[in-house]
């Protein structure tokens, strides 16, 4: 059987490898183990990790395949690997339109929301040196994403998961796919930084909650040691400084 080792770091977009990886598990497919890695103590950027990937960035994915080694980064690369490796675990539906639709979420959510606006927020001491502009392109970033969980939620479905329920390729059957798995990072992330989805974006918050009932999102949960409630700790006094209501 297929083995895999997931390279994450608890609640980063790792997240969405790794609950992939545990469906895959969970059908009985394949089995994974994982090395964790702490962005805040810059595990990501010591000389063990950086033999794994010079870039510095989780997720990587180790695996073995035609009896060669190999290592495979960012997040979606990974996930179309495991897709292709594990069609019967059915990550994305295979029907074209659907398929597209799936890697119109995946592609919006891994560049605009994350490395264009997030990434501001994350790090605004990347894009400038003085703590005034700091907080600015803080500021911008936090301007985009709440203009992208307007149009987030305008795209969601009252009901099921994000690619719809009653799809007509999967026999009408609701359909968790990669796509779920990757909102929930970023429904996490939108609490933790303060924009209270929970409060604005009803459909997402339903959507997330039934992401979280899944055994395999569970399990990874608990094994990442993260929940949908756990604080920020304290930032710098010059960036947004997030209301405990708002969290
Ligand atoms: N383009 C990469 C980005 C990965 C990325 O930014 N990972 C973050 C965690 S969510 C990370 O490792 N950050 C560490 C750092 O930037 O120092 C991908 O999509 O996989």
């Amino acid at each position: 059987m297929t083995h895999y080792r997931l390279y994450y770091a608890p609640g980063a977009c790792s997240l969405a490898s790794h609950i992939a990886l545990e469906e895959i598990r969970r059908a009985g497919l394949a089995d994974y183990a994982t090395t964790r890695l702490l962005l805040p103590a810059g595990d990501q950027k010591k000389p063990e990790f950086l033999a794994v990937n010079p870039r510095g960035h989780v997720p990587v994915l180790s695996y073995r395949l035609d009896g060669k080694e190999g290592l495979l980064s960012e997040n979606l690369a990974i996930l179309r690997f495991l897709m292709r490796q594990h069609p019967q675990a059915r990550l994305l539906p295979t029907a074209p339109e659907l398929e597209a639709r799936g890697w119109e979420w995946l592609s919006w959510l891994a560049t605009d929301v994350h490395s264009y606006a997030f990434m501001q927020v994350f790090y605004p001491m990347r894009y400038a040196e003085s703590l005034v502009a700091q907080a600015e392109v803080e500021a911008s970033g936090r301007a985009l994403l709440t203009r992208y969980w307007a149009d987030l939620e305008s795209r969601l479905p009252a009901q099921g998961f994000a690619l719809g329920p009653g799809l007509a390729d999967q026999g009408g059957e609701d359909y968790f796919s990669v796509v779920d798995a990757l909102l929930i990072v970023f429904y996490r992330w939108a609490k933790r930084y303060g924009f209270a989805p929970q409060r604005h974006y009803p459909r997402w918050a339903a959507l997330s909650e039934r992401t979280l009932a899944r055994p395999s999102v569970q399990a990874v949960f608990e094994e990442e040691r993260i929940n949908l409630s756990d604080r920020l700790p304290p930032r710098p006094a010059h960036l947004y400084q997030i209301p405990e209501t708002e969290q």
